[in-house]
């Protein structure tokens, strides 16, 4: 059984930055594709991006995950310099953003450009086989690096669905994962993991991986999580993307508890009012449980 790197992590570290892990961080989602699953061709044009970024750091994104390469089910790969073509001019107008920008993409050297341009995070949907360079890239940039799980590719991966125990398969392969980034020079505490929600597995699977993240969070290091607008919530809901809001925000607190830390999802606002109430409970229940603890209650005193 992998090892884990210790408690729970404080912070992540992202370029020269610390990011505070004490509350749930939200990534809000860029796409600037002509063909994302629930918002395709919205943002391509860079206009339409820079004021949809700005718009989700108002609602509440604490960093934006901007991707040029869609990765749905039989999504085919786009050449990197179309990539590069469709990233270029919204990275250079994002540069006085007030949050940090992650980048969706498993090229080195669109990576490597948009690192030039200060972007602090690398998302990496084939974090389990990550493109030649890109972990040394990402260590001798300090760059934050998210590693996500996914079998095979974009283009097959719902193919085989098939697992014995999903969580604990997830689990090792991302702890492999994680040890390869280490091995290239990556600092654990700037490391995060992702399961890959929707990534090569079935509805079930999907709700085990979030109904168990505990084990994966068990690893050491944050955990992100993208379950916003997913099929398996469609499949629940009977809902297409657009109705699946509510789900989204459902999602991302069942995950919450079970130990996720950054919420990857195309609406903040309501992910972000919804962990707003949830702690204002769990503060009070926090309170009930002190009382009933402290000496007058019986405690060990
Ligand atoms: N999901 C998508 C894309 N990138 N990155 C991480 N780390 N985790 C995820 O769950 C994840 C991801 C798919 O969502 P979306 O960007 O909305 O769709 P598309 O890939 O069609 O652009």
């Amino acid at each position: 059984m992998p090892s884990s790197s210790g408690g729970p992590p404080s912070a992540w570290r992202v370029r020269d930055r610390a990011i505070p892990l004490d509350r749930p961080l939200i990534a809000g989602i860029l796409n600037v594709t002509p063909d994302s699953f629930s918002d395709g061709g919205r943002y391509l044009a860079p206009d339409a991006a820079v004021d949809r970024a700005r718009a989700l750091v108002e609602d509440g994104a604490d960093l934006i995950d901007v991707g040029a390469e869609s990765t749905r089910p039989g999504a085919e790969p786009v050449p990197e310099e179309e990539e590069w073509a469709r990233l270029r001019p919204v990275l250079e107008r994002l540069d006085d953003l007030a949050v940090p920008i992650s980048v969706d993409t498993t090229k080195t050297t669109v990576a490597r450009r948009a690192l030039d341009l200060g972007v602090a995070v690398i998302n990496v949907v084939s974090g389990l086989d990550p493109a030649p360079g890109l972990l040394e890239l990402a260590a001798s940039e300090d760059a934050g690096l998210v590693l996500m799980h996914m079998r095979g590719t974009p283009r097959t991966m719902q193919e085989d669905t098939t697992y014995g125990d999903v969580v604990a398969e997830v689990r090792d392969a991302l702890a492999a994962a994680r040890d390869a980034a280490a091995a290239a020079g990556c600092d654990a505490q700037r490391v995060a993991l992702d399961p890959g929600i929707g990534f090569g597995k079935s509805v079930e699977g999907n709700l085990e991986l979030i109904a168990r993240l505990d084990e994966i969070a068990s690893l050491g290091g944050p955990v992100w999580i993208g379950p916003s607008r997913k099929a398996f919530l469609g499949h629940i809901l009977g809902a297409g993307p657009a109705e699946r809001t509510a789900g989204t925000v459902a999602a991302c607190l069942a995950a919450r508890r079970a130990g996720a830390h950054v919420f990857r999802v195309h609406d903040p606002r309501p992910v972000r009012d919804a962990f707003e109430v949830e702690g204002a409970i769990e503060r009070r229940r926090g309170m009930h449980r002190e009382a009933a603890g402290s000496p007058a209650g019986g405690g060990s005193g």
